[in-house]
């Protein structure tokens, strides 16, 4: 954030309440299922799949989700594989099958207020009696479906907010209106009809249908390519882009997603975008992999990926909330990019500002027409209930296609703003939110680049009696010696450590006692080293380096030449005096140790080499 330098001049954007609200918001989802895609996460052990699910849905903390779509299971292959359904056949219900009831109450303990779509791709073969219609009895499916948004609450205690019809396929009106009829009957009035998750086709239908413009609450449409159509508009209905993206989540596909969280409301007036998919946790050379917000294919290593789309959705989750409204006064950038304006009516204002390059933002689909970006200064200018702020809070992503280096959801000093306005230097490739809430929170990234705590910690700190050049400080937070790693006090011990050298010859390897260095002079430490050399010798000292205290320096071992087998060594300490055990065959003794007195236990290598250490096993007193 920069001023204008001679001779450069700023384009002019308006943020104004005072011209009317734009449409309500209702947020940014992710999508498990159709099909199988988080199957692998639920077999992560703790804590990582804990980790896994804060980075998904905790409130204020990464991708901090409004939304959850799931597949309602249809016992069929969906994509990535089957999810089962709650009724395999007619006279018979388990609400326990899969994963998706699980992942639904994981994120409503991580987010309460998370809104749930449950959606079916496929049906059991009975609901369809025998064919491949579910429409021909739509009671029977409407039932099938109201089944499921039953079960979930009552084995789950979850509230279904959206239902939709049949994932990208064909909807029947009559089906649409018995649905709504079953769902009124039994009080789910408050479960609101997505339609018809496909085209926008079903939009100059319900312009025609009455009944079917009542039934529908939001339509919804798949990879719009961030554009809507004439009819949709006319409807007056909530619109949204209910599954999108579905790329690859390198940064391109980071790109993708920031381009059209903010796009499918500029140029669509969608209100809410989803990602297909939630999680990538499925087998990569299943179809689409890698399609999802992060990655956790891993399982039995418990290794997952935060990846970058994670951090495009920080910039709109963590700032704004379903029922913010978006400003009419959104738009596009004059050179290239966009930007968008929400506020909560009470006082709160969220601008996100994308500039994402074509190459650096083409989704799966649809194909991307050309267009240009170019840096640019763009001055903003607040009016209306806005027009009295001082300073605005301000987090900032760069995807870096020339260094690789990104900058991640990072917050930079807050932006002064003089006279209802104020003036960013926007380069290509970036996202910028320019918020009133206070509450965004980037925790992966507490330590500055480069710098490796040795001793005690040092995080990013928001120092706010400071508001000019040290508004961010390196602070070191710890207050109190630690109960360490290791005993630093450890002074009388029997250190013993199965060994393997792997180098023959000039090859060796220590054992250590009252270490009193580590990290950075960690060449300068005291103790009492045991070194055992693959050339048949050994040798004690009382530094790293090679102060002999033993006697036995050129003392040639019976049986230590080199052999590629572990081999147990012992060193021990008592005292002012030291001993050293090889294969339980005591090779010297009586060494005496002035210094240190007491420190750590340590094994370590001659030199980089390779060596196998197995069993280190330290017995104090
Ligand atoms: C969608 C499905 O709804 C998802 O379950 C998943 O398969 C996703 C993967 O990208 O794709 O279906 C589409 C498949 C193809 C197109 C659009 C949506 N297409 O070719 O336009």
């Amino acid at each position: 954030i920069i001023s204008c330098i001679l001779g450069c001049s700023a384009e002019f954007y308006v943020i104004d309440d005072r011209v009317g609200l734009g449409r309500e918001f209702d947020g940014i989802g992710g999508l498990s299922g159709g099909g199988a895609t988080s199957r692998l996460l639920v077999n992560y052990e703790e804590p990582y799949r804990s980790q896994i699910l804060d980075f998904l849905f905790k409130v204020f903390t990464c991708a901090s989700l409004h939304i959850l779509k799931v597949e309602i299971g249809g016992d069929a292959q969906t994509t990535d594989g089957t999810e089962p359904s709650h009724m395999h056949s007619k006279d018979e219900a388990n609400f326990f099958r899969g994963y998706e009831w699980w992942l639904m109450r994981e994120a409503k303990k991580r987010n309460p207020n998370i809104k749930l779509i449950g959606l079916p791709w496929a049906f059991p073969r009975w609901v369809g009696e025998g064919t491949q219609w579910p429409y021909f009895f739509p009671n029977v499916t409407a039932d099938y479906v109201v089944t499921w948004i039953y079960g979930a609450k009552q084995h789950h205690n979850l509230d279904i907010d959206y239902i939709g019809i049949w994932n990208e396929n064909k909807y029947d009106p009559v089906y649409i209106k018995v649905l709504r009829d079953t769902l009124d009957s039994v009080g789910y009035t408050n479960v609101g009809i997505i339609a018809a998750d496909g085209d926008w086709s079903i939009a100059a239908a319900m312009l025609e249908n009455p009944y079917l413009n009542d039934a529908v609450e939001v339509i919804g449409v798949h990879y719009p390519g961030t554009k809507t159509v004439e009819e949709a508009l006319l409807t007056e209905k909530k619109l949204w882009s209910s599954e999108d993206y579905s790329t690859f989540n390198d940064d391109i596909g980071a790109g993708c997603w920031a381009r059209i969280l903010n796009q499918n409301n500029v140029n669509g007036r969608m209100t809410s975008t989803i990602s297909w998919n939630l999680i990538a946790s499925y087998y990569e050379n299943l179809s689409f992999g890698g399609d999802g917000l992060m990655t956790a294919k891993e399982p039995w290593s418990g290794h997952y990926l935060v990846e970058s789309p994670i951090w495009m959705t920080a910039h709109t989750t963590q700032f704004t909330q379903p029922g913010w409204f978006y400003l009419q006064t959104v738009g596009n950038l004059a050179h290239g990019g966009s930007y968008v304006a929400l506020i909560d009516r009470q006082g709160n204002l969220t601008i996100v500002i994308e500039t994402m390059t074509h190459n650096h933002s083409q989704c799966i689909r649809p194909p991307l027409p050309h267009f240009d970006v170019s840096p640019q200064k763009a001055t903003f200018q607040l009016k209306g209930s806005f027009a009295h702020l001082t300073d605005l809070q301000v987090w900032y992503s760069k995807l870096d296609f020339e260094t690789k280096k990104d900058a991640l959801f990072q917050r930079s000093s807050p932006v002064k703003v003089y006279n209802g306005s104020f003036t960013l230097r926007l380069d290509v490739d970036e996202v910028y939110t320019i918020t009133t809430e206070t509450t965004g929170n980037n925790p992966p990234f507490s330590e500055a680049p480069y710098f490796a705590d040795q001793t005690g910690v040092f995080e990013y700190f928001r120092n706010s009696t400071d508001n000019g050049s040290h508004a961010f400080t390196l602070w070191q937070v710890v207050t109190e010696r630690p109960v360490t790693w290791g005993d630093y006090s450890w002074a009388d011990l029997d250190v013993s450590c199965a060994v393997l050298i792997e180098t023959p010859i000039t090859g060796g390897v220590f054992l250590a006692a009252r270490v009193d260095q580590g990290g950075e002079s960690v060449r300068e430490a005291k103790g009492v080293f045991y070194w055992i050399y693959a050339n048949g010798t050994y040798k004690v000292t009382n530094d790293i380096g090679n102060i002999c205290i033993c006697c036995t320096l050129n003392g040639s071992l019976l049986s230590i030449h080199y052999v590629f087998v572990l081999k147990c060594a012992s060193l021990g300490l008592q005292g002012y005096f030291a001993m050293g055990l090889l294969n339980g065959y005591p090779l010297w003794k009586n060494a005496v140790v002035l210094e240190p007195k007491n420190s750590w236990a340590a094994l370590g290598t001659l030199s980089f080499e390779y060596a196998q250490f197995d069993h280190f096993e330290v017995n104090a007193e």
